[in-house]
């Protein structure tokens, strides 16, 4: 397709409540919308979820607003859709935030061009995906007990807390003993611990977790092959898989049974469908898309991933209301009874952009055009 321009919207959401984890607290966060228009006038759009700080990966808004900004953006000239992107930007090192927030709005015009929801566009398999809810670290054990109680009511169907040394196997006991072996629990560790602490993870392994996420080092592979000898919890990699590459090397050492795909950590939609071939078509092991407190922008496009034959976990994709007290788009997503969320029947992601919200209410815009 033609494009005709492409704009880089920059807003701050504020969270309803801090999302604390073992790299730090997040009260409001950034996100940077990408608006990407084609000669016809059809719009989709993408998000840009880097945090303000190098915490969880190296990539903050500012190293994206530069990356888009001088290297991306100037590729997109002719015909370009986004299946052809990754090559287009290949050059470049990294920054896979970056890459996603522009190769997800192409796959969202891309989709509206041929007038389908972006989840049936990519092969998806289900019109509802299950939805669960990852609970940063509480200030006290009572209150995640109320927190991780009232998200159980409202009907999510699993539960990930996050984990850090000295905050670890005691969570996990107590929701034990206050809701049952039955609760689906799983720990994220965001890379908190390493091979000197195998002792906590083999206690963690009395509580019938479904998975222990990111334990060791953002980039390890060995060592977490090496833990997965002395506990019997699978293991589930985030941060560690940054393409379809890793995910194979995962493979081949043994660091991991499951992964956590996160369209926006391996570069976008096509990168999360080459891993989901891997791991899932050929090596028979299951995914699941995890988030990164995306809007209802960023949202859209998880649902869409969760749709995938290979995911076979609930996701960290939760109603829009989990997060924010009003999203960015129209309709919200919203969680069904069953502790589902519907993918779209409109075409693209399935929600409209309220634009004029984003535009008043953005802090800096960049336009470029082709
Ligand atoms: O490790 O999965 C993670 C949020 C920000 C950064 C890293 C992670 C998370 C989450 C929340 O766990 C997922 C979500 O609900 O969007
Ligand atoms: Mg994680």
């Amino acid at each position: 397709m033609e494009l005709r321009k492409v704009e880089l919207l920059e807003v701050w959401v504020r969270l309803k409540s801090p999302f604390e984890t073992s790299f730090g607290k997040t009260l409001e966060r950034p996100a940077i919308l990408v608006r990407a228009e084609e000669r016809g006038g059809e719009v989709g759009w993408g998000e840009v979820v880097a945090d303000s700080g190098p915490w969880y990966s190296y990539e903050t808004n500012e190293t994206a607003w530069h990356v888009i900004r001088d290297f991306i953006l100037p590729q997109l000239k002719g015909d370009v859709g986004p299946r052809g992107f990754p090559a287009l930007v290949s050059r470049i090192r990294g920054h896979n935030m970056a890459k996603a927030g522009v190769e997800m709005a192409l796959w969202d015009l891309a989709a509206k061009l041929e007038g389908r929801p972006l989840w049936q566009y990519i092969g998806g398999v289900r019109d509802r995906i299950a939805s669960g809810v990852s609970v940063g670290i509480q200030p006290s054990l009572e209150d995640l007990v109320r927190v991780v109680d009232s998200y159980v009511q409202e009907g999510y169907q699993r539960v990930k807390i996050k984990i850090r040394p000295g905050y670890d196997v005691e969570p996990v006991r107590r929701l034990r003993e206050v809701l049952g072996p039955s609760l689906k629990l799983q720990v994220d560790a965001n890379a908190a611990y390493t091979l000197s602490d195998v002792e906590v993870f083999r206690r963690l392994d009395d509580f019938g977790l479904l998975m222990i996420e990111q334990p060791l080092g953002w980039r390890d592979l060995v060592d977490h092959a090496e833990l997965a000898r002395h506990i019997r919890t699978p293991i589930c990699l985030d941060e560690s898989v940054a393409d379809a590459d890793d995910a194979r090397k995962a493979y081949q050492l043994g660091s991991a049974m499951i992964i956590n795909v996160k369209p926006a950590r391996v570069g976008g939609l096509g990168e999360t469908l080459r891993i989901h071939d891997l791991w899932y078509r050929q090596l028979g092991r299951p995914i699941w898309i995890g988030g990164m407190l995306e809007t209802g922008v960023g949202r859209g496009h998880l649902v869409a991933a969760a749709t995938l034959e290979g995911v076979r976990y609930p996701n960290d994709i939760s109603a829009s209301s989990r997060y924010y007290e009003e999203d960015i788009v129209e309709p919200p997503w919203e969680l069904n009874r069953d502790g589902t969320i519907s993918a779209p029947r409109a075409s693209g992601i399935g929600a409209e952009v309220l634009e004029d919200k984003v535009r008043s209410a953005a802090k800096r815009a960049y336009e470029f055009r082709p």
